[in-house]
């Protein structure tokens, strides 16, 4: 049984001082760095919206930051800019070890589609690749951890368990944005449902 580690969006702008901050964002990095080395994989992501993508407030006249639209796939919420392709808010945060990751992989890609979770984007039909890679790989059991709790951790978490994935979420290694209010529950209270299991990094095995 050989178990993977999935790094979401630890990207400067979800840290503070960020375009789309996490409050504490930066805190579970030395946690992330420290529990790497033992996965058999790690693989990471990074949010990575062309300019004028369509999950920006700032791309919809009159439209601000919180609310949000309707779209060919359904509603979505609006975000400020963030994670643009190649500028300093989409970098990896500069304390992150990114040496033991075997893959990344960029989400949010495409101009009128958004993704939150590392496996299907938010039409829920277009597959990322990343399923393929790692059963390819013959990983068997997921550990996830980075930003945010509420949303990319949250659809990646969803996406795993219904693609058979044995997955698990790592407590003290993830932050939410907590927009809007209640957003964090409904997430914790949907993982574990749909059984995923949470536990603490000195758990671990
Ligand atoms: C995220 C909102 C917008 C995340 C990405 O990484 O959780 N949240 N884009
Ligand atoms: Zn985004």
């Amino acid at each position: 049984m050989k178990k993977a580690l999935l790094v979401i969006d630890m990207q400067v702008d979800f840290c503070p001082g960020g375009a789309l901050a996490v409050t504490g964002g930066d805190s579970i990095i030395p946690v992330i760095n420290q529990i790497m080395p033992r996965f058999d994989l790690v693989v990471a992501t990074q949010d990575w919206h062309p300019i004028g993508h369509i999950s920006f407030a700032s791309t919809h006249i009159g439209e601000s930051p919180g609310s949000s639209i309707q779209t060919s796939y359904g509603e979505q919420i609006l975000w400020p800019d963030h994670c643009v392709q190649g500028y300093r808010g989409s970098a990896f945060h500069p304390d992150l070890d990114t040496n033991p990751f075997s893959m990344i992989l960029r989400k949010g890609t495409r101009k009128d589609l958004d993704s939150y979770s590392a496996f299907l984007e938010n039409d829920r039909t277009t597959m990322t690749g990343l399923e393929g890679y790692l059963k390819n790989l013959r990983i068997s059991t997921l550990y996830v951890c980075g930003l945010a709790t509420d949303y990319c951790v949250y659809y990646t978490v969803m996406d795993a368990l219904k693609l058979g994935f044995e997955t698990k979420v790592i407590e003290d290694a993830v932050k939410e944005v907590g927009i809007p209010e209640g957003s964090l529950l409904n997430a914790v209270n949907n993982m574990k449902q749909g059984g995923a299991a949470l536990l603490l990094s000195k758990d671990l095995e």
